[in-house]
């Protein structure tokens, strides 16, 4: 192949990469060097910002095959039997920055984005199936204790304890990421779930709830701290590396994906609230039913391109899915189309990644970087006489909730079994094995042995009390006994 001559932005051929234009070899360098100019402007603008959460990850091609029935739930073309839908995938941790290591403990993101026959759905959910706090009000107050002081630009033990035990519902999910969850040996080999309650919409117009799982093909392996510490220094791209390597091996990851179906008269009187984000609903209540597999079977040709440019919004439904009450998921609605028209910039849905299969039709015109335009005669307006799109509601399928209040601020209706430790209970007395108890236990007392104010550490007491009284004895002694052991040192 010959050699193309290196040219400008615009297409005008340069004279050098490696000398700027300057008055004599030792003299000024001349600002009319345009393509100097040019090359250094572009450079200092390549990043975008990093997500304000979620910002380390990685990403892949894939595809999503409906195997069984579920028509019956839902009218979506996606999960119609016989579909096939192309889709990509972002896994990521939660609080570290763009460069830190993908072994620290954390919660890890899960979400997948299918570009279906009637629009984009994006499932944007984490590798546990509940999450810190219940109204998305609290959401930056809870990412400012879990990212770095103003001053010292360090993370803190005592604001993250402080803010958790002043917020107890955050037990569960807390339990999930200091137990064995907090550390996946890879993305490949975590689970996956849509953790808040959707409503899925039949044909018949009949309504559901309903939550997402995916279940990993590779099995759920974690890995132990003293090894994540490990990796973490030795190798910070390590999930990413572990999933580019083996699609490049064209060994192929997978996950069986399930629905738990409520219908929708038992949300009123479930045990628990069914739009709680810090509850699960026990699978001897709504059992797993599966509906397909979704397989990553393509590497990123780029990472900007595909993976950093991409955008994930649970504000993406499609006809026969629509949201819940559920207060955080209302909040996110909102939250994701802001934080990309930021990030990305206005037309991010423009970008190929971002952009549907299925055709764009509204009157949404120009703004920064457009460049998809309507044809000079087509009506910019609606309603309209000329013939252009209109909207329609049962092509829409959306879903609905009785609603009838005053407009007030208050926590959620409680339910029979509602508490805010009951859950983390459970899943510590018996989910977790002798061993994994054991583990939690080291686990946060190393975490709360970092706590610099005493009431802190003793309301963190508390709570892990308030979850099982036993744990609360066994860490007060661990606490002491390391205390004890650093005055020695
Ligand atoms: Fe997110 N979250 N989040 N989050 N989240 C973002 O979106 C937010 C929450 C999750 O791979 C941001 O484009 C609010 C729950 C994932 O690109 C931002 C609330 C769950 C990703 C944002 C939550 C998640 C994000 C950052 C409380 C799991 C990465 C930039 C109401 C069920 C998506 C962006 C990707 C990313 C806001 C809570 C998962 C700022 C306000 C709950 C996997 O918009």
């Amino acid at each position: 192949m010959p050699i193309e001559p290196t040219t400008t932005q615009t297409g005008t051929p340069v004279a050098s990469d490696a000398h700027s234009l300057t008055v004599g070899a030792d003299g000024v360098t001349a600002l009319h060097d345009r393509y100097l100019v040019e090359k250094l402007a572009q450079f200092n603008r390549e990043r975008i910002p990093e997500r304000i959460v979620h910002a380390k990850g990685g990403g892949a091609h894939g595809q999503f095959v409906v195997t069984n029935d579920v028509s019956q739930y839902t009218r979506a073309a996606l999960f119609q039997p016989g579909a096939t839908t192309e889709t990509l995938q972002r896994f990521s941790s939660v609080a570290g920055e763009q460069g830190s290591p993908d072994t620290w403990r954390d919660v890890r993101g899960f979400s997948v984005k299918f570009y279906t026959s009637e629009g984009n759905y994006d499932i944007v959910g984490n590798n546990t199936p509940v999450f810190f706090i219940r109204d998305g009000i609290k959401f930056p107050d809870f990412i400012h204790s879990q990212k770095r002081l103003p001053g010292s630009g360090l993370r803190d033990a005592t604001m993250q304890w402080d803010f958790w035990t002043l917020s107890p519902e955050s037990a569960h999910q807390v339990t999930y990421l200091m137990g064995d969850r907090g550390l996946p040996r890879s993305w490949r080999e975590m689970p996956g779930f849509g953790s808040h309650t959707y409503q899925w919409i039949n044909a018949a117009g009949e309504r559901f709830w309903v939550k997402y799982h995916f279940a990993s093909n590779q099995g759920h392996v974690e890995m132990e701290g003293s090894e994540a510490e490990l990796i973490a220094g030795a190798d910070a791209d390590y999930y990413r590396r572990d999933l580019y390597e083996a699609i490049k091996a064209g060994n192929f990851p997978s996950w069986d994906v399930s629905v738990q179906v409520m219908p929708y008269e038992d949300a009123k009187t479930y045990r628990f609230n069914p739009f709680d984000l810090t509850k699960v609903w026990p699978h001897a209540d709504y059992p797993l039913i599966k509906v397909g597999t979704h397989t990553l079977n393509r590497n990123p040709e780029n990472f900007f391109a595909e993976i950093e440019q991409a955008a994930f919004s649970p504000a993406n439904t499609v006809p026969g899915i629509d949201i819940s009450p559920d207060k955080m998921l209302m909040a996110r609605v909102f939250s994701y189309p802001d934080a990309q028209r930021y990030r990305v910039g206005t037309n991010y849905t423009e970008i190929p990644v971002n952009a549907p299969k299925a055709a764009v039709h509204n009157y949404s015109q120009d703004g920064a970087a457009r460049h998809g335009f309507k044809p000079a005669d087509a009506p910019v307006y609606a309603p309209n006489s000329l013939g252009g799109p209109v909207a329609d509601a049962a092509a829409a399928g959306e879903g609905s909730w009785e609603s009838d209040g005053a407009l007030l601020r208050a926590a959620a209706t409680l339910h029979s079994e509602d508490s805010d430790f009951g859950q983390a209970g459970t899943l510590y007395r018996e989910v977790f094995d002798d061993a994994a108890r054991a583990r939690f236990l080291d686990t946060i007392t190393g975490a709360i042995s970092g706590v610099q104010r005493p009431e802190v550490t003793e309301r963190a007491i508390a709570y892990w009390t308030a979850v099982d009284a036993t744990l609360g004895a066994s860490l007060r002694a661990n606490l002491a006994a390391w205390a004890e052991a650093d005055l020695l040192v």
